[in-house]
């Protein structure tokens, strides 16, 4: 079954209509990724997002590529993405209520190396009564529906709509259901952290691993450890496999490196589709209200087991 089929299935025509444009831009980012090494397409822009962020230039042309494929789409009310300062608000478009919210090339640094990187996007609907820019504004449990693609041996899109977790895999430029209703194991035998940030982080993410690693953590369960550094990567091992990635606060980024609209939301309604879970150390992510488009979060995301016994640590700690 395709993509396109599938969500017209269970989806509104709109919204069957949106998903399936984004996985068509999709196809094209992939197609760059694929021969990078062979064009002029590897390596740095010379240019720095909002964030302060190197660009990689296929940073820009995903981000060039998404917006065009919105920007055709009469039902997209606006698009916000990681690498632009500001919101696009498509003004002439009054009855619009989509809205795109992306990343469009997700752990970009990996690009030159080869190693996996990813597309997340969050859509969010302008309800009656609230402006384009309130809208935006609106916590992760409003979400319509979330999806990422990971370019990686194969490119696999997982998305959810509020009705599960479906996985497809592009095969000649179309995607094809691979696993339907995917469910993320209850608990699972990997931790994957930055473990180099963990004297910069406050004593109980530590006191985790530690746990984690000797098994005095999570029923007795001993856990290895995984760390791409492409959270798409991190996240797609740990819906399938189980266990927690966690990018918690540390001195040199003190709100957490993620960006809670456009990866921490949607990555956070996928798991929890799928039986997992997310918060940020105190409360659930879905929960949380942003303040503004570009806001950061801590993040600890995975399977049911691991998530709560890091946050039970961190609710028995002393703040410091
Ligand atoms: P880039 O897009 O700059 O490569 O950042 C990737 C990322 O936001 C996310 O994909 C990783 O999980 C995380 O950063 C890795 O951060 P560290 O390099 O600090 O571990």
């Amino acid at each position: 079954m395709t993509l396109f089929q599938h969500v017209s299935q269970h989806h509104t025509p709109e919204l069957a209509a949106l998903i399936t444009a984004i996985a068509d831009g999709a196809v094209t980012i992939e197609r760059k990724i694929r021969t990078a090494g062979l064009g002029d397409v590897l390596g740095a822009a010379g240019s720095e997002n909002v964030q302060g962020e190197a660009q990689q230039k296929l940073d820009v042309l995903a981000n060039d590529t998404l917006i065009e494929v919105m920007k055709a789409l009469p039902a997209v009310a606006a698009v916000v993405s990681e690498e632009d300062d500001e919101p696009i608000l498509f003004a002439d478009r009054p009855a619009a209520k989509f809205i795109a919210i992306f990343d469009p090339l997700d752990g970009s640094s990996n690009i030159d190396v080869n190693v996996n990187v990813g597309t997340i996007v969050s859509i969010q609907e302008v309800k009656p009564g609230l402006t384009v820019q309130e809208a935006i504004l609106q916590p992760g449990s409003e979400q319509v529906a979330a999806l990422y693609v990971n370019y990686g041996p194969s490119t696999i899109l997982v998305y959810t709509a509020g009705d599960g977790v479906h996985g497809f895999t592009l095969s000649e430029g179309e995607f094809l259901l691979s696993s339907e209703n995917m469910k993320m194991p209850q608990q699972g035998p990997y931790y994957s952290m930055n473990e180099a940030n963990v004297d910069e982080s406050d004593k109980v993410y530590s006191d985790a691993i530690a746990g984690l690693r000797d098994g005095t953590l999570v029923d007795g369960k001993k856990h290895g450890s995984r760390y791409v550094g492409s959270f798409i990567a991190d996240f797609h091992r740990t819906l399938l496999k189980g266990g927690v990635f966690l990018y918690p606060p540390t001195k040199k980024v003190p709100h957490g490196k993620l960006r809670l609209l456009y990866e921490a939301n949607p990555l956070s309604f996928i798991a929890e589709q799928a039986g997992g879970a997310a918060i940020n150390g105190h409360e659930r992510i879905l929960a949380i209200v942003p303040t503004q488009p570009h806001v950061r979060t801590p993040l600890i995301i995975g399977s049911q087991a691991e998530v709560a016994a890091i946050g039970g640590l961190i609710a028995a700690s002393p703040r410091e």
